[in-house]
């Protein structure tokens, strides 16, 4: 194991930070950020703002100038070693005359997987990996999701009452949350490369799953808005059709003239294996990992959020909950075959617990270890 001195971590930190600044615009990319220390100053810093555009090492590097020569380059990820949308980063660290690289996680995509490091090696750059690995991965836990596990990061988003209802006995959902628990499912939204929701949501709440906060950089980036609906019961005034080539509609049979009809209007309409359920979550999440989506935030009701979470397909879950009570007629948050036994309940562990205006917002993901 690498021993980091304290110097190491503070710039390390700071290319995380610089990292941060790409959340919201980089999918499918990962969000990387680089910082170039010479003499205990830091001479150059970057970070990567969007996919075909240039890598974080780069824009430092530039920022460095002839700096650059003999210093120390803190980068969030491995650098590439590969010819991508844009030509290996590795090669500008040698040109630049860099003496060391440290890098806080080796690189998941099996086009670099350590061999960045291997050959900044091999051109005599001295490298250590594993500096905040664990928070860098966390950054980039959807593209890390997606290259180890060939599938997005799923985020479940809930908005319920003190008493874990979702909507009253008719369907009736709006609002239970205030406005800054909405505003703050934006930001959610904004991180996403999908927003998957279900023809029901769709049918009672006729939302549009839109980013419409003009504060988040996102850079022209939309996330695609996915419904999964087994029987094709979208209306063609739904407003989640709004803007062309942005909503993507699975279904079991996809050749069927009301797939046509909605085609026409510019949803893409695709066929996805049924099970006695639904669809095959699985099969859903293979494809949109196949369509680079690297986090998808689900935002539907009790049937799809209970079918998520009994394939255990979910990684984090955000509850809004507001101080209502609702009463026992109304509807609760999954919809899950009715448990015999206590052991067979899903597991889940606090991560965070924030007042977000009058509501609270809970952060859980999966107990590690439950199976
Ligand atoms: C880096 N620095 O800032 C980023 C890296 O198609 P491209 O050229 O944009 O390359 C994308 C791949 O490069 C991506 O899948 C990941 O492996 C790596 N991302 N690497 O050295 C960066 N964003
Ligand atoms: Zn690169």
């Amino acid at each position: 194991m690498t021993e980091f001195s304290a110097d190491d971590h503070h710039y390390m930190a700071r290319a995380l930070d610089l990292a941060r600044h790409g959340l919201y615009s980089t999918p499918p990319n990962p969000s990387v950020g680089c910082v170039i220390v010479r003499w205990g100053q830091v001479v150059g810093e970057g970070f990567h703002g969007r996919a075909g555009g240039p890598h974080a090492e780069v824009v430092a590097l530039e920022d460095a100038g002839h700096t650059a020569r003999g210093a120390t380059a803190y980068i969030s990820l491995e650098p590439c070693s590969h010819h991508g949308r844009t030509p290996p980063c590795i090669d500008a660290l040698v040109a630049a005359g860099v003496a060391r690289v440290v890098v806080a996680m080796l690189d998941p995509n099996p086009r670099v997987n350590g061999s960045g490091l291997q050959q900044l090696e091999q051109a005599g750059i001295t490298t250590a990996h594993g500096v905040l690995a664990a928070e860098a991965a966390e950054i980039n836990r959807g593209f890390v999701q997606r290259m180890t596990n060939g599938r997005p990061w799923v985020t479940l988003k809930l908005g319920a009452s003190l008493d874990g209802r979702t909507a009253l006995a008719d369907g009736t959902s709006k609002w239970i949350t205030g406005e800054k628990a909405r505003a703050d499912v934006q930001r959610l939204r904004a991180r996403a490369s999908a927003i998957i929701t279900g023809s029901g949501t769709v049918l009672a709440d006729d939302p549009m799953l839109t980013v419409r906060d003009p504060d988040l950089e996102m850079r022209g980036r939309r996330p695609l808005r996915v419904v999964l609906d087994s029987h094709l019961r979208t209306p063609a005034n739904a407003q989640v059709l709004c803007f062309a080539n942005s909503t993507l509609i699975l279904t079991r049979d996809a050749a069927t003239a009301a797939a046509d009809e909605l085609r026409e209007i510019g949803a893409r309409v695709e066929r996805i294996a049924g099970t006695a359920s639904g669809l095959d979550l699985d099969a859903v999440l293979e494809r949109l990992a196949a369509l680079e989506c690297n986090e998808v935030l689900v935002e539907a009701g009790p049937t799809l959020a209970g079918e998520f979470v009994r394939c255990g397909l979910v990684d984090e879950i955000v509850v809004y909950m507001a101080p209502v009570v609702l009463g026992h007629a109304a509807r609760g948050l999954f919809n899950l075959p009715q448990l015999e036994r206590m052991c067979d309940r899903c597991e889940f562990e606090w991560r965070g617990v924030e007042h977000v205006g009058d509501d609270l917002r809970l952060t859980l993901r999966p107990k590690r270890g439950a199976t």
